[in-house]
């Protein structure tokens, strides 16, 4: 087949209503790289005989050796149907929850998706939350129910039970949840916190009653609706329902459009009648009758022979046996007679060996020979041109291929199908753009540009596209002008694949210390060849992009009240179009409305993982992204020659900016410090870093872990008294307390903190934002009891910043005087306060000092708690008075304020770091609690490994939630709760244990309390005489919360009480010994 060319494409993206902008979303393995190569081979970029084992999208070479795909990638195809041409610009996302992220950015730039389900492992977890992700983006779903010919080859169904098996994939209940995915975070967070656990239960309850109302169950697939795919996408083949309403409309004289409605459910064709029935007991449903029967003979034909050739070779080989047997006893029993004697019997034996021989191959041949005729007979019957070598050939696999793939040609029911159901981006943009884009629509300023998009006008006088990702890679792949395709055999093809694979392999072995040297200083020599560029992974909505046209990069925080911030600029360059076409690009002239493409070039160094890029500054930036995966997992990095620091921090920025799920921070004591999704995400990063952006040898730290702390309530911690702490002058004193935060205002404030950019930010929805959250913030006050609902008012600022879940409350005797309205900005004016008074002036400036001084001390003890200097979650901290100490006198607030300013300077920092302490104080006085990260993890076994894999979750701590069996793969899914600190090495450990029968898949889930008091000795008489005196050592061991600390405090090289000396008798010189 001729490899179609960009030029062709090009052509085909002005013509909007034959243009599909589609991805390909599933479960991990489920088949979505496999399908895709399928429909890439129609265009002849590589051979149909190689699709599923090239992996084409599957470019990196990580992803070539781990076997799943690590990014979205895209490629444009054309498909014709009748006269018509059609740009099908397709999208593969990984299925592995740590890469979750590139999902988003596959359906926020496309309108339609493929979902992928394996018909053995039905709907899994990853299934349902990526369909709730394209739902959400408003894009539309067509179902591919593919791994059909597991149930006919590997199971040995008989058509009726795989249509029972299908039927119960295809009813996939979409569960839509308004809330966010982890609004049952720290559902076991402070399970001891609240007195009022009761009351909290019931909140809960209502909680989740509301959420179930949420939840919208909808039976979207049918296949009478054209949405169904059934397919086998390793065997090349695929169909629809109007597939065979096509063939059989003629044959059984009915109406093809009447056809599609009854092919698929619980209908009867009686042959006798020639009528469909509703009821019987002796026919087969029709779907059966005249879809499953003929693909399953069709199977069995091409493996008939299998058994029988098997059952030949078996009993020749019972023969040779026999008769060596035989000869060993008449050798045995005869040993003195004659050897001419044996000589003659032996040539007989031989004779009759090879005379047995070749009555085997005789007997093979023509089992053969029968079978290839049944198979050319069936062949021929469904008039396909199939040639007799094709269907002579030695791997069954390439038969089923050779015949599936004329029969029922996957590419075309799925592009057809993509044509038919998915939209065009006109079509999609009107309805999807309002909803996505809801501001845009509100202000009559945007009201022209808004028309444009909803109308995906190429003509437009304005210009807007959104970069959804960037990505790096090699300048070589750049515009490489369409070479001619090169086939391989598929056997070629898998050595070509070994023989890289194992290359790689003896590679790193050999790799000396010295050889690491020598390759760091070729890489240095090579940078300028081997650089990588990046590229904007971008859709645009309406206008055509050119170069010269000079283009405004408006980051998600841009506000077009503020037009200077937030905005760089910049012009198109001659080369910065490329069409995508997988790990090539190519030189694009121009781009018009409702295409996705690659953009190059300076302008790219400014977008930061995503943009808004438009040609005028009045427009609201497009909504960002929402990820689904948080970055849990943590390493610190550095290089290994010091010298190199410089270059790792390069590298560093390099990888932030092109991976959209990664974070990088620098950690407490300066270290540079990754934040990946889970290990896999983790490894990928850094070997990025080392071969791709820093090109150093680097060194990693162990995994770091996050934890948070937080305290509990107990029976005392109502009547504790506030601490009574003075600043270190004397000046001044504050009485602070603390009590823990309800858990539903937690969890209100984590699922906003995740929204922080928007509140922070000077945007232009702030106003609207902010009055929502108040009001919101407000009703959880409210929900949390009487006592909360009076707090309300008191509410003075949230802490840390960068976590925001604990509160500080004012509760001043005039609370007025420090600030008037808490929640609101703190330029507000205290009402004592008078304008014009010089001296109020003072006043008012004292006043901010030191508002702003006992924020500060509350944001570093909330940063950095007493346990471990982890952040605080869940505490309330209220500052309950204040008093002043003036001239031997103890004088309040108020008075002090009217004295003339002489305490600020060094005062002011004394205030900061005595209300740090004071909080820290407070925060002890109360049980206090470990927070840890935890990860929900998924798990598909069979039966016999059971017991190893239940053993290795016990070892880590994991709780296990639920035990399903699956009757038709008689496959057992384990769902259960896995602290992210016992997780390294788990999928290995579980892999290994299980001899690769378990592959465990972990996303983070939320924060749990550790209910171990990490203070605890044994301190009573019953503890004492249980557990005796322990020394450190051993409370360590039975205390996991304060391991858990220390390790951490020995991480940050914090004070721990640790015996370095551990036996200091034994050290005794030898001199003393004497
Ligand atoms: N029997 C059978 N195996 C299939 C079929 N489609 C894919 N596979 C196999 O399933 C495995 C996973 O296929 P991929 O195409 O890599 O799956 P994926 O969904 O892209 O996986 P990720 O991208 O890692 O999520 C491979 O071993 C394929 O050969 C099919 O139709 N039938
Ligand atoms: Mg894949």
């Amino acid at each position: 087949m001729v490899r179609v060319t960009a030029s062709e494409l090009a052509k085909l993206q002005t013509n909007i209503k034959n243009i599909r902008l589609i991805s390909i979303i599933a479960h991990v393995d489920h088949g979505k790289t496999t399908l895709s190569d399928s429909l890439i081979s129609s265009n002849g970029i590589i051979s149909p005989r190689l699709a599923g084992t090239v992996r084409y999208l599957d470019y990196l070479e990580e992803e070539q050796d781990k076997l799943i795909t690590m990014k979205s990638s895209s490629i444009s195809l054309l498909h014709g149907i009748e006269n018509e041409k059609y740009l099908i610009n397709l999208i593969d996302s990984p299925g592995h929850i740590d890469f979750n992220s590139e999902v988003s950015t596959a359906v926020r730039v496309t309108d339609g998706s493929l979902i992928v389900v394996d018909v053995l492992e039905g709907v899994r977890v990853q299934t349902q939350a990526v369909i709730r992700q394209a739902w959400f983006e408003g894009v539309k779903l067509c179902l591919v129910i593919n791994k059909i010919d597991r149930l006919f080859y590997e199971l040995k169904m008989p058509p009726l039970e795989a249509y029972l098996k299908i039927s119960i994939q295809i009813k996939i209940k979409i569960q839509i949840k308004n809330t966010n995915q982890n609004s049952n975070q720290n559902q076991n967070q402070n399970q001891n916190q609240n007195q009022n656990q009761n009351q909290n239960q019931n909140q809960n309850q209502n909680q989740n009653q509301n959420q179930n109302q949420n939840e919208e169950n909808e039976e979207h697939f049918h296949p009478s609706k054209g949405n169904v795919i059934f397919a086998s996408a390793t065997d090349g083949w695929a169909f629809q329902i109007d597939t065979f309403a096509k063939i059989y409309s003629d044959k059984i004289g009915m109406n093809r459009k009447a056809l599609n409605k009854i092919l698929w459910g619980e209908f009867y064709f009686d042959p006798k009648s020639k009528k469909v029935l509703k009821k019987s007991q002796n026919l087969k449903p029709m779907f059966v009758q005249f879809v499953l029967d003929p693909i399953w003979h069709m199977y069995q034909a091409i493996h008939a022979d299998e058994h029988d050739l098997q059952i030949v070779s078996l009993t020749a080989g019972k023969k040779k046996k026999n008769k060596s047997k035989k000869k060993h006893n008449k050798n045995s029993t005869e040993k003195n007679q004659n050897q001419n004697q044996n000589q003659n019997q032996n040539q007989i034996q031989n004779q009759n060996q090879k005379n047995s021989t070749e009555k085997n191959q005789n007997q093979k041949n023509s089992i053969k020979d029968k079978n290839f005729m049944r198979l050319e007979n069936m062949v021929r019957k469904l008039g396909l041109k199939v040639s007799d070598r094709e269907l002579k050939q030695k791997d069954r696999s390439l038969i089923v291929h050779s015949i599936f793939s004329k029969w029922l040609p996957i590419s075309k029911a799925v592009l057809d199908v993509v044509v038919a159901k998915l939209p065009d981006p006109k079509t999609a943009q009107k309805t999807r753009i309002p909803k996505l884009w809801p501001g845009l629509f509100k202000q009559p300023e945007f009201a022209n540009i808004a028309k444009s998009i909803e109308n995906c006008d190429p003509n437009a006088n304005d210009c807007l596209i959104f970069i959804a990702k960037v990505f790096s890679t090699s300048k070589t792949l750049i515009s490489r002008v369409s070479q001619p395709t090169v086939f391989m055999t598929r056997e070629e093809a898998i050595e070509k694949l070994e023989m890289r694979a194992n290359q790689r392999e003896e590679k790193e072995e050999k790799t000396t210390e010295i050889e690491k040297k020598n390759e760091i200083q070729i890489n240095e020599e090579n940078e300028d060849k081997t650089d990588q560029v990046f590229i904007g992974f971008s859709r645009i909505f309406c206008g055509t992009l050119k170069p010269g046209v000079r283009i405004h990069i408006l980051s998600p925080r841009y506000d077009p009240n503020e037009p200077d911030n937030y905005h760089t600029e910049s012009i198109i360059g001659d080369h910065d179009i490329y069409l995508l076409m997988g790990r090539e690009l190519e030189h694009l002239p121009k781009i018009s409305a409702g295409n996705v493409f690659g953009l190059g070039g300076n302008l790219v160094s400014s977008v930061l993982k995503s943009a808004t890029l438009s040609t005028t500054t009045k427009i609201l930036p497009f909504p960002t992204l929402t990820r689904n995966v948080t970055p849990i997992v943590q390493v610190a990095v550095e290089p290994e020659n010091p010298l190199e620091m410089k270059k790792l921090i390069e590298g560093l920025k390099l990888l932030n900016r092109s991976d959209p799920s990664i974070k990088i921070t620098v950690g407490d004591s300066g270290e540079n410090v990754i934040i990946a999704t889970g290990e896999v995400h983790l490894e990928r990063c850094i070997k990025d870093l080392r071969k791709r952006f820093a090109k150093i040898e680097i060194s990693t730290s162990a995994p770091i872990v996050p934890f948070r702390e937080t305290i509990i309530f107990d029976s005392q911690s109502k009547k504790l008294d506030p601490v009574h702490i003075s600043t270190p002058d004397n000046v001044c004193s504050f009485f602070i307390s603390a009590k823990p935060l309800p858990l539903n205002i937690v969890k209100f404030l984590e699922v906003y903190e995740k929204n922080s950019k928007l509140r922070k930010s000077k945007r232009f929805r702030h106003v609207e934002f902010s009055e929502q959250f108040y009001n919101d913030l407000q009703n959880e006050f409210v929900k949390a009891g009487k006592n909360w609902e009076k707090e309300f008012e008191n509410l003075w600022v949230f802490g840390p910043s960068q976590i925001s879940t604990n509160i500080l409350l004012n509760h001043l005797p005039d609370k007025s005087l420090l600030i008037e309205k808490p929640l609101q900005n703190s330029k507000s004016t205290p009402k004592n306060v008078e304008q014009n008074d010089e001296k109020s002036t003072q006043t008012m400036s004292k006043i901010q000092d030191l508002s702003h001084s006992i924020i500060a001390g509350f944001q570093l003890a909330t940063r950095l708690g007493p346990l471990c200097e982890e952040p605080m979650t869940g505490v309330c901290f209220s500052i309950e008075n204040i008093s002043f100490n003036s001239d031997e006198q103890i004088i309040s607030l108020e008075e002090e304020l009217e004295k003339p300013l002489d305490h600020l300077g060094i005062f002011t920092g004394q205030v900061i770091s005595t209300v740090k302490e004071g909080c820290l104080k407070a925060f002890l006085k109360h049980p206090a609690r470990l927070v840890e990260p935890i990860y929900l993890c998924e798990i598909q076994t069979n039966s016999d490994v059971l017991g190893k894999l239940y053993g290795v979750l016990s070892r880590r701590r994991a709780n296990v939630i639920s035990e399903d069996l699956n009757e038709s793969t008689m496959l057992f899914n384990i769902t259960a709760m896995l602290p992210v600190e016992e997780s390294f090495g788990f999928a290995d450990e579980m892999r290994s244990k299980t001899s690769g029968f378990a592959n465990p898949q972990l996303v983070f889930d939320h924060w749990e309390v550790l209910d171990i008091d990490p203070f605890w000795v044994p301190s009573t008489d019953d503890e004492i005489e249980e557990f005796g005196e322990q020394t450190n050592e051993q409370i360590l061991s039975l205390n996991l919360a304060r391991k858990l600390i220390e390790k951490v405090k020995k991480r940050k090289g914090l004070f721990i009480e640790e015996k370095i000396v551990k036996h200091g008798d034994k050290q005794r010189t030898l001199s003393k010994k004497k």
